[in-house]
């Protein structure tokens, strides 16, 4: 394996803005246990004591993919210091928290979004995961993987349907029997670094195995031969493909919440945005006023009930995300000030003892 850290992605300008400590790149990221790589070497790492305590938003702490600063402690050790600022992060609506949001992995050029042509293929799925990348103004690529499972005309007719809702997304068909992956290699060139994501059993951990040459993920059919249950991918972790791309694997990103970003909406719903526009009342709900363009759409065929109820769903869902998140700011700004006077209170009367 090469250690050289351009080969895990390093920009050939990047300015470290720790020089004090080692530059590594975050490939494992499980709780608070890390791996991280430096140019002397790969490390377990845990954050420092300092970095724990002043971090206080939960997404500032390092994810795969995260540039940082380490201590090496011994051979096999390091802690991790500072977490350097991100190019990008992929991040999604934290799964039972609060308005908050939660990062799955740092510096990422482009997000592989993966689907099974079998019981798994959904359009529905595809926009909000198609939005939510572009909340993240990340570049999707869409793959649609198993198309083995499909006839060639209903491989032909998804395919379609899929670009239909892509908005200028590239939409790839993809086989584990077929013998070559040029075509997603394409989009994988040297020193980027790409996150794949899907529902469990998409298959992308077969395509990480695929694009590296090796079988390094656990994929869920070495399970069926073993017999001891579904084993699939328990953790993210980035990888060197074969053509000196790096890759992230994740485990089944079941709830993909979105957090609050309208450009995402708008550039995966494009032509309702535009009717929007057409509608005869600013302010339009387009519901039951007259004039209305997306009704008229919707009535003549070329708008889709499919896609409109799509659109109004994840529309509503990042509504709320960022009407949760003002309220979340109000109430955390409130708990700040009990604290600080409570702190206040303490120390006045440490002065007076
Ligand atoms: N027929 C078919 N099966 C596939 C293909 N790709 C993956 N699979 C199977 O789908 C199952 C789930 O794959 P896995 O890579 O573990 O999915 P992950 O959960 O997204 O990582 C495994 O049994 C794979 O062998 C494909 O192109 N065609
Ligand atoms: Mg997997
Ligand atoms: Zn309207």
């Amino acid at each position: 394996m090469i250690n050289h850290l351009t080969a895990w992605g390093l920009p050939t300008n990047y300015q470290n803005p720790t020089p004090e400590f080692q530059l590594a790149r975050v490939l494992k990221a499980h709780k608070s246990n890390y791996e991280v790589v430096a140019e002397s070497g790969i490390f377990k790492a845990t954050l420092s004591g300092k970095l724990l305590h002043s971090t206080e938003d939960p997404s500032d702490n390092p994810q795969v993919g995260d540039w940082v600063g380490i201590m090496i402690f011994d051979e096999q050790t390091a802690f991790i210091m500072a977490c350097h600022p991100r190019s990008s992060a992929l991040q999604r609506a934290s799964v039972g928290a609060f308005a908050q949001a939660q990062v799955l992995a740092a510096n990422i050029d482009v997000v592989l979004i993966v689907q099974g042509m079998d019981h798994n293929y959904n359009l529905n799925r595809l926009e909000r995961y198609l939005v939510q990348v572009r909340a993240c103004a990340i570049e999707p690529l869409i793959i649609l993987t198993k198309a083995d499972l499909c006839s060639a005309e209903e491989c032909t007719e998804r395919k379609e349907a899929v670009r239909g809702i892509a908005n200028g997304a590239r939409v790839i068909l993809h086989s584990m029997f077929q013998e070559d992956s040029e075509e997603i290699n394409q989009y994988l060139s040297q020193g980027k670094t790409a996150v794949l994501v899907g529902s469990s059993g998409a298959g992308k951990s077969t395509l990480v195995n695929l694009l590296m040459g090796t079988t390094h993920m656990a994929t869920a059919s070495i399970s069926a031969s073993n017999a001891k249950g579904r084993h699939t991918t328990s953790h993210r972790e980035l990888v060197q493909l074969q053509n000196g791309a790096l890759l992230i694997d994740t485990p089944g990103t079941r709830e993909f919440g979105l957090t609050d970003s309208p450009e995402g909406i708008e550039m995966t719903f494009e032509e309702i945005s535009q009717l929007s526009g057409s509608c005869k009342f600013r302010g339009c709900t387009h519901e039951h006023e007259p004039g209305c363009a997306v009704q008229d759409a919707l009535e003549d065929g070329r708008l889709e009930a499919r896609r409109w109820h799509s659109y109004q769903k994840l529309h509503r869902e990042q509504d709320h995300y960022g009407m949760d998140k003002v309220q979340r700011r109000k109430k955390d700004k409130a708990l700040g000030k009990v604290y600080r006077s409570a702190q206040n209170d303490s120390r006045r009367r440490k002065g007076r003892s």
